[in-house]
């Protein structure tokens, strides 16, 4: 199986870009280093901060959130980074090719009772200026030059894009490589799996209300066939499942808080999970328009998403034209 650089360079991905998805792969590495070793580390637990979510950050969140600003700082290749846990953008290197945007931990509810969590990254290139502010990083998903997110599970994985369909690869743990196994990732068209916290079933629209309600009724509803849900708590566990094998994953808006379109943040959640999905032939929309369409207008704005399987992901829309 080829490593990731050979076969990066095999799809004359830029060399600099290249390198970049190198550096954020080792990272990721050493970041599943640390996960491996739970609680003997020590490093479990809250971390005393909140994030400007105003979501208590735990010991991994900003660990795993330093290890990856100073690796990328190190490199020279990034112009700026934007992350869910830092307030505003931090600058790096003023001659970086790249931005980058990240969630360094993903799920960091699940990390106390060693459930799924992961990394999610999004890549834009540099603007050509030297003094970069948050805006700078405020660019349409359609934008991005790659986009991934490595999971750390029973194996560790890294689903990756540079705009060339989408790539699994999986960490050889003794090497600290990762390894090619599925050069072209298709989800299938259609599903009987939908993933939504449904706790939440009273706080959603109308449509989304009515359009579970047709899922739950299976085979004696509109659908005619029985579904299945699937729920990790952590998008990179849900959305690696769709890529998978298909299905439906929704965090819709709810009037829970109506001023929050949703909980997943736009530029390091939904933008690099919408580019993965339509990348392996799947749709990734909010309850109106393509995600990657979406012109972003605050770094840490929220955005309503349903993924998944294409034939699925209309139905859902259907119900809310
Ligand atoms: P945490 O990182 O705070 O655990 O949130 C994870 C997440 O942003 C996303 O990865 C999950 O899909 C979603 O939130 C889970 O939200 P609920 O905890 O409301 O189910």
């Amino acid at each position: 199986m080829p490593r990731l650089a050979h076969h990066l360079t095999q799809q004359k991905v830029d060399i600099e870009l290249t390198t970049l998805i190198g550096v954020v792969a080792d990272c990721c590495a050493d970041i599943a280093a640390l996960l491996r070793h739970g609680p003997m580390s020590g490093i479990l637990g809250l971390a005393g901060a909140e994030n400007i979510q105003g979501e208590d950050q735990k010991k991994l969140d900003v660990i795993s959130n330093d290890m990856l600003k100073e690796a990328l700082e190190k490199s020279g290749l990034v112009k700026g980074i934007a992350s869910e846990e830092e307030d505003n953008c931090v600058g790096c290197s003023p001659d970086g090719k790249f931005l980058v945007l990240f969630d360094p931990l993903d799920g960091s509810s699940n990390i106390d009772i060693n459930s799924l969590v992961g990394t999610i990254f999004s890549i834009y290139a540099a603007p050509d200026k030297t003094d970069i502010g948050d805006d700078d990083f405020l660019r349409p998903g359609n934008e991005q030059v790659a986009a991934g997110y490595v999971l750390y599970g029973p194996s560790v994985m890294m689903a990756l894009t540079t705009g060339q369909g989408t790539q699994f690869y999986m960490l050889e743990q003794s090497k600290g490589e990762f390894l090619l196994f599925d050069d072209n990732v298709q989800i299938p068209k259609d599903t009987k799996e939908f993933a939504i916290n449904a706790s939440n079933q009273r706080h959603w629209a109308e449509p989304m209300q009515a359009y579970i309600a047709d899922l739950l009724k299976g085979e004696t509803g509109p659908r005619d066939k029985n579904f299945n849900m699937r729920w990790v708590a952590a998008m990179v566990g849900d959305v690696h499942r769709v890529l998978s094998r298909g299905g439906i994953f929704t965090y819709p808006w709810d009037k829970k808080n109506p001023n929050k379109a949703g909980k997943l943040r736009l530029m390091y959640e939904a933008n690099p999970m919408g580019f993965l999905v339509e990348q392996a032939g799947g749709k990734a929309f909010t309850d109106a328009i393509r995600i990657l369409d979406v012109e972003p207008d605050n770094i840490h704005q929220r955005v309503p998403v349903i993924l998944g399987s294409a034939n699925e992901v209309d139905v859902c829309l259907g119900y809310h034209a």
